[in-house]
């Protein structure tokens, strides 16, 4: 992630994120490297994501936030992520530092469209709604939110390897790209943070919407069986579940 909107004003490039560390010497590692064991502290800000950057990004309830993702550079003409990254979108709430299941989800998009035959491609957050726009990622912050120290944990998901699971077969399994912005949340809020997820734990590797052949739904043929092609299950809480917390839209 390379930038933040508040209602629409450039926060400026890099500030509040905490820009994942290499995870290994190229060309081995790299920041924009995924993470693939579910049980690493890597799963909850990327590498090195519990340290804290310089920046914090001021924003008050309902806002509306716009994360600005990118593969290399920050400019229309980048690629956002490759075309084989079908998978979901998600993004969490936690009280800065995180706590045991302070992690609350607050926006997801998975697959959104089925392809028109099957086996044809359907529509998928990272790799048809946020790269094709320019890798814009758009949700709010909660109305009334009590003010404090907060951190947004967002992610894409890449599916494309996930017919196998990282447990089993390191060389594959689901790719998760998370990335954590500091933000300070300012004005008279009441609503607390509901009770939400950790990270690590939240995702298991036997999660349907972690081990799951995305082939079952994309122009390629299927390298396993699929079960059911037609549905995927966005991993962690589900949203519905989340009480007494309203999200606008
Ligand atoms: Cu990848």
């Amino acid at each position: 992630m390379q930038g933040v909107f508040v209602n629409g004003v450039d926060q400026g490039t890099f500030n509040g994120i905490r820009t994942p560390a290499y995870n290994g010497p190229p060309p081995r590692g790299y920041s924009n490297s995924p993470v693939k064991d579910l049980n690493s502290i890597d799963m909850r800000c990327n590498v090195l994501g519990d340290n804290q950057v310089p920046h914090t990004i001021k924003v008050a309830p309902g806002d509306n936030i716009t994360l600005d993702w990118h593969h290399n550079n920050r400019t229309i003409a980048d690629d956002v992520i490759d075309f084989s990254h079908h998978g979901p979108a998600l993004v969490y709430l936690t009280p800065d530092p995180p706590t045991e299941n302070s992690f609350v989800k607050i926006w997801e998009k998975g697959l959104y469209e089925l392809g028109p035959t099957p086996f044809s491609p359907g529509k998928w957050a990272t790799t048809w709604d946020i790269k094709a726009n320019n890798g814009l990622m758009n949700f709010r912050i909660p109305a009334n939110l009590k003010a404090g120290f907060y951190l947004i944990r967002a992610e894409m998901v890449g599916l494309h390897e996930a017919d196998a699971r990282f447990d089993q077969n390191s060389r594959r399994g689901a790719q998760f790209y998370p990335n954590c912005v500091q933000i300070e949340v300012v004005g008279d809020g009441t609503v607390e943070l509901p009770e939400g997820v950790s990270f690590p734990g939240a995702y298991k590797y036997d999660d349907p919407g972690v081990h799951y052949n995305i082939y079952c739904s994309t122009e390629r043929a299927p390298l396993a069986p699929c079960t059911d092609a037609s549905t995927y299950k966005i991993p962690g809480q589900s949203i519905s579940t989340v009480p007494a917390f309203t999200v606008r839209c």
